[in-house]
């Protein structure tokens, strides 16, 4: 018997362009008002900066990924359908995409799926977890953009791979936590 490995992908951030579809379509729809480039983002939470930018900003952020369509037209990352591809392809090797939808409920959990159909096809749909707390699921690995992946499970089984993204690429090192910087290098 062979155990095998558990590779915990997330979505936003490391498959799906969550930070460039989001600035697009915010630019699109305040043309006159202030915006953050990708390089001076920092922090995960793109609501909490743009709130800092000016108060009334942290909820036109949040109009733009509650709004009809903004998930399902995310581009793909680079490289990361073909990676999921191979990974999944490798022996011994399962791959699940991880992913916490927004509490607003109404279009983001039906376009994830409908986006995974789209990008990576029908097996994908079924290797998908929905959940708000990444800590109760099991995995060996879980690559993730989000510095700090907490919930109610204190000793989650899965070691955290820190993807890179803009707004995390200058936290400081850490030497205990593996970095992953993209799936082309
Ligand atoms: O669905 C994404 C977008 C949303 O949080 C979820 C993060 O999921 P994971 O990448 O951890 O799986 N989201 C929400 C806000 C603000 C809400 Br108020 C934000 O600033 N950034 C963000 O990604």
């Amino acid at each position: 018997y062979t155990k095998r490995l558990r590779v915990l992908v997330d979505m936003d951030g490391v498959i799906a362009d969550f930070e460039g579809g989001f600035l697009k379509k915010y630019r699109a729809k305040y043309p006159n008002e202030p915006y953050i480039s990708l390089e001076n983002r920092r922090g995960f939470w793109v609501s909490n900066q743009y709130g800092e930018l000016r108060r009334d900003l942290c909820e036109k952020a949040i109009s733009i990924w509650e709004s009809k369509n903004f998930f399902i037209d995310l581009e793909p990352l680079p490289g990361s359908v073909a990676a999921l591809k191979e990974m999944s392809s490798m022996e011994n090797t399962d791959v699940f995409i991880c992913t916490s939808p927004i509490k607003q409920y109404s279009f983001c959990p039906f376009e994830k799926y409908a986006w995974i159909e789209k990008h990576l096809g029908w097996e994908f749909v079924e290797q998908t977890i929905l959940t708000r707390d990444k800590t109760l699921v099991s995995g060996d690995l879980l690559i993730d953009d989000k510095p700090d992946i907490l919930g109610v499970e204190p000793n989650p089984t899965w070691e955290h791979v820190l993807f890179t993204a803009c707004h995390n690429k200058d936290l400081p090192p850490c030497p205990s936590r593996r970095r992953l910087l993209s799936w082309n290098s």
